[in-house]
């Protein structure tokens, strides 16, 4: 009974907040009907990007309006009709889509219980490097790779590795006892959603129990590391800038 006496593992700091699904309010987003939305990360938080959670019912739908943010979708269960940009796709758990800032998407005929994570960021361009194109893919078909030879960590990408993309999303599962190489600092912030598994992280100066359906926000210079523990493999889906100048 962790909400007796006001407890909760979550906990929003300087450049790090861990969001667990007992946490969760829902905002009123436009262009979202007949579904649950939460904003779990925002530049109110101090990222430069949004992470929200979008769960349907049998009558819910997306259609947003065209606006200067880039949309990276994920579908971690359910199904629905997807259209992006003139492309129109049935998806299911595990596809996944982008959309280029200026354009419109919408997912309609949805099952219900359908669940959606949504990545949202304004576009930096790149002096001579063209914008990106839609894109809408299953996840399970994208090969992964051993993180810097490691196969207890493995890599997906999910999105193409070119200076035409502000921003990458990837998937890491870890075999039980799977780990980071080493404690990873660095300039670009991570949105992430814990898929499947658990594990600790460590986030600055805390180590933190985290599990699937929890939500981490890694700012800038956020002192981080992973390992899974338990028996069952762990799985997280997370967003990274890259592909910009430092300055
Ligand atoms: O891509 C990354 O920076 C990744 N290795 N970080 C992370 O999983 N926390
Ligand atoms: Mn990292």
């Amino acid at each position: 009974m962790p909400e007796l006496f006001g407890h909760t593992r979550a906990r929003v700091a300087a450049r790090h907040a861990l969001l667990t699904p007992d946490n969760h309010v829902n905002s009123v987003i436009p262009g979202i009907t007949g579904a649950t939305a939460v904003i779990l990360i925002n530049e109110a938080m101090g990222a430069r990007f949004a992470q929200l959670l979008v769960t349907f019912q049998g009558d819910g739908q997306a259609t947003l309006p065209v606006g200067d943010a880039q949309t990276f979708g994920y579908l971690q269960r359910g199904s629905g009709l997807l259209a992006v940009d003139g492309q129109k796709k049935k998806i299911r758990g595990g596809w996944y889509f982008y959309v280029p800032a200026g354009a419109a998407w919408s997912l309609t005929s949805v099952a219900p219980g359908t669940q959606l994570t949504l990545f949202q960021k304004k576009y930096v361009s790149l002096a001579g490097v063209a914008a990106p194109s839609a894109i809408i893919a299953d996840s399970a078909r994208v090969p992964g790779k051993p993180f810097l030879g490691d196969r207890a960590a493995n890599l997906q990408v999910l999105l193409p590795d070119e200076a035409g993309f502000d921003f990458a999303v990837n998937i890491f599962a870890y075999a039980p006892g799977g780990h980071l190489p080493f404690v990873e600092i660095h300039a670009m912030e991570h949105g992430l959603l814990m898929l499947d598994g658990q594990g600790v992280y460590r986030l600055e100066d805390s180590w933190y129990p985290v599990q699937a359906g929890d939500v981490v926000w890694m700012g800038p210079f956020c002192p981080q590391w992973f390992v899974a523990m338990g028996k069952q493999p762990a799985r997280y889906l997370y967003y990274k800038d890259v592909h910009r100048p430092a300055l």
